[in-house]
């Protein structure tokens, strides 16, 4: 038996102004999940170093700050079961160059060039991270 989880899914900057914000939340509601809180917001600088703390030191991190910070996101905390795994498999793999046709990244992103890699969407990784990321996105949110 697999347990109900919630995962934190973030539509970054670069979806959000693309216009993908929907088709986001669609592949999410049609593979089964459930969106139990959403919230349209730019993020602050502080917020996100503590949302990549794992990558910090990482050459890409200023970079990859400052495009979170660039226009708002739409941050999803979604419900399912095994919806941590399930989400990752919906956005692909990190490049959207070689993740897979069908996936998120796949379908809808292409290497822009830029010294971040803008792949549409974030998805925690564990079940760690989702309660960890939760709590910095939804600090409100009951559980
Ligand atoms: P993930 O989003 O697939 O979990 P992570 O390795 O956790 O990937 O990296 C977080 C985000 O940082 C990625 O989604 C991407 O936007 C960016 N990123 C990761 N690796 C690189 C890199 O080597 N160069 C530039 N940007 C990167
Ligand atoms: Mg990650």
């Amino acid at each position: 038996m697999s347990d109900l989880q919630r995962t934190l899914v973030l539509v970054k900057p670069d979806g959000v102004r693309r216009g993908l914000s929907g088709e986001v939340l669609r592949r999410i509601e049609a593979k089964g999940y459930r969106p139990v809180a959403a919230r349209l917001r730019t993020a602050d600088e502080a917020l996100l170093a503590e949302h990549y703390a794992e990558h910090a030191g990482k050459p890409f991190v200023g970079p990859l700050i400052t495009f979170m910070a660039s226009g708002p996101v739409l941050a999803l905390v979604v419900e399912g079961y095994r919806v941590i795994e399930g989400v990752r498999a919906l956005a692909g793999a990190t490049d959207p160059t070689t993740a897979a046709p069908g996936s998120i990244r796949g379908d809808l992103a292409a290497d822009t060039g830029a010294a971040v890699i803008e792949n549409i969407i974030h998805a925690s990784d564990s079940p760690e991270s989702a309660a960890r990321e939760i709590a910095l996105w939804f600090a409100d949110l009951d559980s």
